[in-house]
């Protein structure tokens, strides 16, 4: 686990607000804690990720490798290294591995979910067949979760919800939710797998990529939990190197080429609960993760493992609008039961605040009280 460096998340660590309310000709001064949204204490917010969480990848070709873990790495080590590659736009690849291997990020600020719009771009590597027409190539679809931070302690501790992709629609039956798997650590060979469909398997190591393959600052067995998207690889001829994948509709990382923009951005309306597939109606969210969601290998290529690039949101103006606003409305909310006056005598705060047409002053700005 990283820390969130010189964050200031004015929700999460109840930041207290000193307000000066004009009452007719009250004046008063209060301490108000103020329970909004996350974001960090300064005027220059930005729409790309400030830092990651954790990263917990799968065993795979990359792991240890994209980005190179070195003797002495821990979790908090290997989460800067990723920060350090995807922050900032930085735009350098990390790989999650086999199946469940997972990233979790932040922003400088919540994300909104605006109505009609989607809310968050997501890079990856995927690129299409050269000459080919149809939409396939190299696909490695990896599945979005979010999460608000409810509990205010800048930890992704909380609820995690999951975007819906076509899978949910155009291949019911053949997705498995609620899927299982653990790897086995076997330095320097073919790593074990098994799941709780009763299958197994390997993830295998090839010439190309001569590293270890099991993330090396992890227990030495893994347990993975997630969706399964149906295997989108196949060969296109007899030779072991003529594989493709083909790209799913919509809704997953890594699936179409970043140039594709749109199918590489995603719409916080698609929330659900991971397992009922219930939609959920979330206004912000705090933490992004990403996770692989096939378990296939596809000859020369290898397992199939989810790179991420990046992310930003794509509304970054309205989302501090949103955030603002709700600083100001729960304070309004919060004044109505805790209002004193200067001797400390509780005031009947919601009629005289209506009828004195106050003005509310939130950290030098002023907001109308209606
Ligand atoms: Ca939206
Ligand atoms: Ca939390
Ligand atoms: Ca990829």
């Amino acid at each position: 686990m990283s820390t969130h460096p010189t964050l200031f998340y004015l929700s999460m660590i109840q930041k207290t607000v000193a307000l000066t309310v004009t009452v007719g000709t009250i004046v008063l001064n209060l301490i108000q804690p103020v329970a909004a949204q996350q974001m960090t204490d300064t005027d220059q917010h930005s729409p790309y990720i400030l830092a990651v969480d954790e990263y917990v990848p799968a065993p795979g070709q990359f792991t240890n490798k994209m980005p190179e873990w070195t003797e002495g790495d821990d979790a908090a080590a290997m989460a800067q290294k990723c920060t350090e590659r995807l922050a900032a736009n930085e735009q350098s690849l990390v790989s999650l591995g086999a199946f469940g291997g997972f990233i979790t990020f932040h922003f400088d600020h919540s994300i909104a979910n605006i109505s009609g719009q989607r809310d968050l771009y997501i890079m990856g590597n995927a690129f299409r067949q050269s000459g080919s027409s149809r939409n396939r190539g190299s696909s490695e679809p990896g599945i979005v979760m979010v999460m608000k931070d409810v509990n205010h302690n800048q930890l992704p501790d909380d609820t995690w919800y999951e975007l819906r992709g076509s899978c949910d629609e155009d291949s019911v039956g053949k997705v498995i939710y609620g899927y299982e798997v653990t790897y086995t650590s076997a330095p320097m060979q073919n790593i074990p797998w098994t799941d709780n469909q009763g299958g197994s398997g390997t993830i295998d190591r090839n010439p190309f990529n001569t590293q270890e393959y099991y993330p090396l600052w992890l227990p030495s067995t893994l347990t993975l939990r997630g969706t399964l998207l149906p295997k989108n690889g196949y060969k296109t001829s007899t030779s072991n190197a003529s594989w493709v994948q083909d790209f799913m509709a919509w809704g997953y990382v890594d699936n179409f080429p970043n140039t594709d923009k749109q199918e590489c951005c995603f719409d916080l309306d698609w929330a659900v609960d991971p397992l009922t597939r219930q939609p959920v109606r979330l206004d912000c969210i705090d933490f992004v993760r990403v996770y692989s969601a096939e378990q296939q290998k596809c000859g020369n290529l290898g397992e199939t493992s989810t790179e991420i690039m990046g992310a930003e949101d794509l509304h970054l103006e309205a989302s501090i609008a949103y955030i603002r606003s709700g600083i100001q409305v729960t304070t309004q909310q919060q004044l109505s039961a805790r209002c004193y006056d200067l001797s400390g005598r509780p005031l009947p705060m919601e009629s005289s605040f209506r009828n004195a047409s106050p003005i509310l002053i939130v950290e030098g700005r002023k907001y109308n009280n209606r």
